[in-house]
């Protein structure tokens, strides 16, 4: 369920603009039916008004999470082969057209890369209208970027219900993390995906997008025939200590879940 206690919520509940949107979306996606790759909708372009158009299916990917957790230099591995060192916090939002090849056709996601900073946040939930599917980033040396993630999810659902989320826990190469793969429990509560992710080795990059396709095509057995290009990775992760974490994970996932009134996390 997506309504929460946040103030925000409210504010935006009172916003005649984006509820009417958000019952749009929900109109279009009663009648959009996306059961199986062929009901894909080659039309249904999410792109900016300026930006090239494609005649293969394409998806609308809204990607939030606080600010420096990682979502532009997740997007730009695959658009510029390039890794962004520097910290430039996105202003606005960006949207970058990412291709893959699947056996069932071309898919592209305009991924729509939302700033985290509050100061830089600009549209926020207009950014979100028409929203197909989402990734909300934390990163997990940063434990506040985590205990934030049910304020994203919240405002994420309010304008678009029923879409499929990935949650990502980023930079999972830098070894003393303070988010736990064990101590993450919020997808378990919200019934998102997660996965681990390092954008700097490229660990799990295309994990989100597989899953979101198969979800958006209908088809568990939708798979990628091509490996998008991928700049090389920056650092090589400790291959041992991420099968740990990854069996934490699925230790984790066989014990009941925190008995915490929604979303808190020491
Ligand atoms: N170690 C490590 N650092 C990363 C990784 N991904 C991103 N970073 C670094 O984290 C910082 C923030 O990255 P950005 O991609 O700009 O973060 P963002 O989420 O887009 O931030 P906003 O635009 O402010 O919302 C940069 O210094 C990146 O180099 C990763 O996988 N591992
Ligand atoms: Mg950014």
């Amino acid at each position: 369920m997506c309504v929460g206690k946040d103030p925000r919520e409210t504010k935006a509940k009172n916003n005649p603009t984006v509820e009417k949107a958000a019952l749009q979306l929900k109109d279009q996606q009663k009648e959009t039916k996306l059961t199986s790759p062929d009901s894909l909708d080659p039309d249904n372009n999410m792109a900016l008004p300026n930006q090239q158009t494609v005649d293969y299916p394409s998806f609308k990917l809204v990607i939030v999470g606080d600010g420096g957790t990682g979502k532009t230099t997740f997007v730009k591995r695959h658009l510029t082969g390039e890794f962004e060192k520097k910290y430039e916090p996105t202003i606005g939002v960006e949207v970058h057209p990412l291709d893959f090849f699947t056996n069932c056709g071309k898919i592209r996601f305009y991924c729509w890369d939302t700033a985290g900073q509050e100061k830089f946040g600009g549209l926020r939930d207009g950014y979100y209208i028409h929203g197909q599917c989402a990734v909300i980033m934390f990163d997990v040396t940063a434990r506040l970027t985590y205990k934030n993630v049910p304020t994203w999810h919240r405002d994420l659902c309010r304008v678009c219900e029923n879409i499929p989320i990935v949650l990502c826990g980023n930079k999972v190469d830098v070894k003393n993390r303070q988010v736990k793969a064990k101590q993450v429990t919020f997808h378990r509560k919200k019934n998102l995906q997660y996965y681990e992710i390092s954008a700097k080795s490229n660990y799990n990059f295309e994990k989100p997008f597989l899953y979101l396709a198969r979800k958006l095509a209908g088809d568990q057995n939708l798979h990628f025939v091509e490996s998008p290009a991928l700049a090389p990775p920056e650092v090589h992760i400790d291959v041992a200590e991420q099968q740990k974490n990854e069996a934490d994970l699925i230790a984790a996932a066989a014990q009941p879940l925190p008995d915490d009134d929604d979303d808190v996390f020491e």
